[in-house]
């Protein structure tokens, strides 16, 4: 029989690279969603015919259970979250439910129903805030600055302890940014080459923007879901980070992605303060060392490579969808 892996956050950007991952090693794919009015399986509607859906919300416990029952896995990976920063100070008793307490939840579900799964949680870069050294490694202490953040610190503490007091094998995979043509428009890498595709095919002249300054440690999601499965294949479970070592700041990826179309970024970017975060996380950078050494952790896709990649993609399917005239100037 294969093996069976469980993914929380499935319809999101790594779910859907996850699942890819997962189904080209052959493992059965069990993936929960959650019940909505209308569907929001656009990221796994290549796959939607070679993975199994099972509908449960991270705010319910019972309904954590049975999705354990049903998948019977041997891994499961924790994604599902309230994942946007801005989101997370408008609601951030919502934000700790599904971010915090979620993990709790999926923890408590595997201790019920199977201890020997092995657990994957999906901790952030963001955990580090206001950073205390850089660059960041698993050992630079934490001091979280948005509701998600302080979220994230309490998911992490939970799975270091389930492990601990337990004996769970449960990983917690410090991620940096990471980003691909499937990335939510609000985050700032696809706002902006989706901002690009638009002004190029004339659907837009400008395109409002925060914090020009902030600089984070930009990758590409496809690289970073093959890390979350080698940590789940170790002999004893551990904490990674994983990064790709280089910060770059909103300026700079408005100069590529802008430049990549043929354009001139200081004609169409307006800083808009309505933009600008109560508090700010102005530096990541990550050292992935460990994640190397143990993980065999390599990169694929660069910086400039990644950005490219994302306005072309995006260029693209603007194009398209004027051609059909979904979209009009
Ligand atoms: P994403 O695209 O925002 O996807 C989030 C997923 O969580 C979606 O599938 C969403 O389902 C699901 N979800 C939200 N609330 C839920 C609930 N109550 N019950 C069940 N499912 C729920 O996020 P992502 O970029 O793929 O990130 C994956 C995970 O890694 C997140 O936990 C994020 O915080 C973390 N992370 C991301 C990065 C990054 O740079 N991408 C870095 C570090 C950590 P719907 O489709 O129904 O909304
Ligand atoms: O793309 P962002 O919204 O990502 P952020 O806040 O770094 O969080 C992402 O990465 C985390 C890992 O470190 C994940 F845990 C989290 O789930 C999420 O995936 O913003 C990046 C930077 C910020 O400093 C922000 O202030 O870009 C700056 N920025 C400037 N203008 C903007 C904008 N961000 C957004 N979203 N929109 C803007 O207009």
């Amino acid at each position: 029989m294969p093996k069976r892996a469980l993914i929380t956050g499935i319809t999101g950007q790594d779910g859907s690279y996850l699942a890819e991952q997962l189904l080209g090693e052959g493992l059965e794919v069990f993936g929960m969603v959650r019940r909505s009015s209308t569907e929001t399986f656009e990221r796994i509607a290549h796959l939607r015919d070679r993975v199994t859906l099972v509908q449960a919300d991270l705010l319910d416990q019972t309904s954590v259970i049975r999705a354990l029952q049903r998948a019977e896995p041997q891994e499961v990976y924790n994604l599902a979250a309230q994942s946007f920063v801005p989101t997370s100070f408008e609601q951030p008793e919502l934000t700790a439910q599904y971010t915090a307490l979620g993990v709790t939840r999926m923890l408590e579900g595997i201790r019920a129903v199977d201890k020997r799964i092995r657990f994957y949680q999906a901790s952030s870069s963001e955990m580090f805030g206001k950073v205390r050294e850089s660059p960041q490694s698993e050992r630079t202490p934490f001091h979280p600055r948005s509701p998600y953040a302080v979220a994230k610190a309490y998911g992490h503490f939970m799975t270091v302890n389930y492990r601990e007091s337990y004996g769970l094998f449960a990983c917690s995979g410090i991620l940096f940014n990471h980003e691909s043509p499937r990335r939510g428009l609000e985050f700032v890498t696809r706002k902006i080459t989706d901002g690009v595709a638009r002004i190029k095919h004339g659907l837009a002249r400008e395109l409002r923007l925060g914090n020009l300054d902030a600089r984070r440690d930009w990758g590409f999601a496809g690289d970073y879901v093959r890390m979350m499965v080698a940590m789940l294949r170790q002999d004893r479970p551990d904490d990674y980070v994983v990064a790709s070592g280089e910060t770059h700041s909103v300026r700079e990826l408005c100069q590529i992605a802008f430049a990549r179309a043929g354009l001139d970024w200081e004609r169409h970017v307006v800083v808009d303060a309505s933009f600008i975060r109560p508090a700010e996380v102005d530096l990541l950078v990550g050292d992935p060392a460990k994640a190397g050494r143990e993980l065999g952790w390599q990169p694929t896709v660069d910086f400039r490579g990644l950005v490219e990649m994302m306005v072309d993609a995006d260029l693209a399917r603007i194009g398209q969808a004027v051609a059909r005239r979904e979209l009009r100037h």
